[in-house]
Parts: C-alpha cells; structure tokens; sequence
C-alpha cells in the first residue's frame, strides 16, 4: 500500500495564521472597534448608525457587531462615486473600478496603508497554495481597473517572487512566454485556465514540457469538476502542484479575501482583516457554521473606505472542521454562485455552478458551455449548449440522454443542444455563462 505523500505546508505569517480562535477574536474586537469609529467619521455611515440609536463605542464585544446596520451595493451606488470614503481625498493613492453588469462603477479607494495591507494579504495567499520567492508567476489577470492584475502583482512581489505581468488573452504569446522564461505558476480566472490548457494541448505542448504547476483561479465561480479538468490538462498533480481557488471582491480589496490551501479542503478567510457572517438572504437572519447563505463581510483594517456589514450576495457557508494545514481563520466552502445569479425557472431554484456540475462529469464533454434562458413565453424554457471534446464523437443517444440526468439531478426539464468542438464562446476574464432572452 502507498501512503499518500505528506503534504509541507507552507506559510507566509505562521503566527497570524495559526493564532488560537481566542487571540484571533481579541484582535478582532479591538479592529473592528476602531474600523467602527473610522466608517462613524463619514457622512452617511454617521447616520445610518444614528438611525438605529447607535455609536461605535455600543460594540463591546464582537456579538454586537449584529446590530449595526447592514451596507449593500446600492449604498455604494447611491453615493457615487466617493461618499462612503472614511478619509480625505488627499490621503488617496489609488482608486479601482468594478463595474456592475448596469449604470456606474463601484468605487474602491486606498491609502497608503491600503495598499500595503492588502500586498501583505495577497503574499500570504500566495504562499497559502505553495508558492514560494523562487517561483515565476505569469499572470494572466487583467490588469487596469479590476482588481486582479494589481493585487497578484503586488502580492506576488511582496512574496519574493518573480512576476511576469502579462495580463489577460494574447494566448499564443503566453504560451511562448511561459515556454521561455520557465513559468512555474499561472494566475488567471479559472475559464482562462481551461482555454490555456486546451491550446496549449492543440499545439501538442504536453504538461512535462513546462515547469507550471500551481494554477491560482477565481474571479468567478467554478466547480471541483473544472479543478480536475485544469489539473489533468496542466499535469499539476505528477509536479506536486494543483489549481486553488481565490476569492475576494473589489469592495473589500480585490483577491485575496479567502484562499484554499494546500489541502483544497475549503477556503481560508482571512479573519484578522476581514469579519465573516453567513446570513439567511430574505430575512437577514444569521445562520450557523454548515448552513449555506449569503456571505457578509466587516472590513477591519481598510483605511479609505471601511465597510461594515456588507452583502456581497455571494452564497457559501462557514466550514465547522478544523483544517489539516493547521491555519486557524475560518475556511469557507467554494462559493456557489451569486443570489443574483441564482436562475428560477419554472419554480425551480438552480445556479449555473449545478449546471456545471452535471454537464463536467460527462468526459466526452468539453469544458465550453452556454445556459440559456429563453423567458419570452409565460413557460421559461431552459437550454444547455455544449460542446464535444475535440476529436470525440457522441454516441447517437448522447442528447436524450443528458437531457435525462439534467432532469433528474436538477429537478427541471431542459434541452441539451450540440455545437460542434469549438463553436461555443471562450473567455479571457470572466465567464459569461449565462445568455437571457427575453
Ligand atoms: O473578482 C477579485 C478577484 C480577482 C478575485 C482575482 C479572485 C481572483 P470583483 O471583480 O469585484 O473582484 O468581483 C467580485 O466575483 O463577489 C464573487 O461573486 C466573484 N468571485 C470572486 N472570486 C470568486 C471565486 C474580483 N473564487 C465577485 N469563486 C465576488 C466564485 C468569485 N466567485
């Protein structure tokens, strides 16, 4: 019998990471306390805590925290562009962008100290998956107003590490790039990941004739179906590597919120910069560990715009169980999808990760595929385009069949539609896959 090989975790800040729940809970207090006073100084926060008949001196122990006011997006929005700013204009040395899918951006400020706290978060992340100062890190996120280029890159610096900013798309280029200077890791949105991989395949390029083996993914929702899928198509495994998952927001400070570790058992959220609750969507109720709902996060130590409370409409739950690397901040299970995001079709409530899910176990599948939504009659239809892999041919049945396990295992009628290998769209950023017609 093999024993599975033992695992070195690494870590960037073994003593923040691994601090007793006590210690970290102390230091929560006494950041969330002043994060308090710092969001009491802007305008509008000011009222919204008065409104409610409190101040930031009633939090006295960390439970209090639920009675402070929740801050949506539409906070954000409504005081366009700077007016949940905790500090004076001058005090700021960049601003980023995330723009929704309608009308203005969100704006996200940073001082000084900003940025540095959140190079620190995102070398600690990095070093969470493995990647050390003698890495070559190609990064493939976008770079500009999103906040994924920037934030991989400083954090990458901050490690030690050796950053190649490449930026999204260009694909034969980053495929050269990462033949010539020896790329040991790729950071990029998991559906980036997948298109890599398969040109990468099409051009005969094999896993062993490349040093990558750590892929560092998100900005989007993805399933353990499409980790396995990087995996076997980067060969990460046979290089002692793998592809994690990232998380984190703009409002927030871009990446570098949660990471998986090395055990991709869950994702670690970095609870001395950020408080965690899990609340039930409608009624605002907060939920236990194991039980899924909408994430709210507490900034703790941003400067330049505080948040507290905020819905960040992404649904998850808190994991209960230790973690076998030792780090003591929660880990939260991969995220499912955003509220938003969730299709309702017929009554039934699905998101396109469960859609992923099914249609990913299916090999002769390639990794492309559309949902689409047709609600021009008063019956919402449900069609799910996929592709084959390249040079597989799909049994005659294929189509009745999948509409079958489709049904079974989402509850819902839906059309399996057939492109050929290649047709449906591939992304360099985002995923878009979901198309409405209505
Ligand atoms: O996507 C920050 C980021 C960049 C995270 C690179 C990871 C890697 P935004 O553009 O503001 O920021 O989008 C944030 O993306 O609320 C989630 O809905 C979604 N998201 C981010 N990471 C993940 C993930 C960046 N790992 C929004 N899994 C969030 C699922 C994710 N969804």
């Amino acid at each position: 019998m093999t024993l599975p090989k033992k695992v070195e975790y690494r870590y960037f800040d073994r003593e923040v990471e691994t601090l007793s729940v006590e210690e970290l809970h102390v230091l929560q207090l006494e950041r969330l306390q002043s994060a308090l006073a710092r969001a009491d100084q802007n305008e509008c926060y000011h009222r919204k805590f008065q409104e409610q008949g409190l101040s930031p001196t009633d939090l006295r122990y960390l439970e209090d925290l639920q009675r402070f006011p929740f801050t949506t997006k539409e906070d954000i929005l409504t005081n366009y562009p700077t007016g949940l700013m905790a500090c004076a204009p001058v005090d700021v040395v960049r601003y980023h962008m995330s723009s929704g899918t309608t009308g203005k951006p969100k704006v996200i400020p940073y001082t000084p100290q900003d940025i540095k706290t959140w190079a620190q978060l995102m070398a600690r992340t990095l070093a969470a998956v493995g990647i050390t100062a003698e890495d070559v890190v190609q990064n493939c996120y976008g770079y500009g107003l999103f906040t994924g280029g920037l934030g991989f890159h400083y954090g990458a610096e901050a490690l030690g590490a050796t950053v190649i900013p490449s930026g999204a798309g260009s694909t034969e280029r980053q495929i050269q790039t990462m033949l010539d200077m020896g790329t040991t890791v790729i950071t990029c949105t998991p559906s980036y990941a997948i298109h890599l991989g398969e040109t990468l395949q099409a051009r005969g390029i094999q896993p062993q004739d490349l040093r990558v083996r750590i892929g560092h993914h998100g900005a989007e929702p993805w399933t353990e179906q499409i980790r396995q899928r990087i995996e076997a198509l980067w060969g990460f495994a046979g290089k002692g590597g793998g592809a994690y998952d990232i998380y984190g927001l703009s409002e927030m400070c871009g990446p570098g919120v949660a990471t998986e570790c090395q055990a991709q058992e869950g994702l670690h959220l970095w609870a001395d910069h950020f408080i965690p609750e899990i609340i039930e969507p409608q009624s605002g109720e907060p939920l236990r560990p194991g039980e899924r709902g909408e994430l709210v996060l507490t900034s703790i130590t941003r400067e330049a715009m505080p948040l507290i409370r905020y819905r960040t409409g992404d649904i998850t739950s808190i994991l209960p169980e230790p973690c076998p690397c030792g780090r003591t901040h929660p880990r939260m299970e991969r995220i499912a999808g955003r509220a938003d995001d969730m299709l309702i079709i017929r009554g039934v409530n699905v998101f396109p990760s469960q859609i992923e899910h099914v249609l990913m176990e299916r090999a002769e599948l390639a990794s492309a595929y559309l949902i689409v939504v047709d609600r021009r009659q008063a019956m919402v239809e449900l069609s799910v385009q996929v592709e084959p892999q390249v040079g597989t041919t799909l049994s005659e049945d294929f189509q009745a069949h999948l509409e079958r396990v489709l049904q079974t295992k989402l509850g819902l009628r839906c059309t399996a539609e057939i492109k050929q290998a290649g047709e449906l769209p591939r992304f360099e950023g985002k995923a878009k896959r979901v198309q409405m017609i209505e």
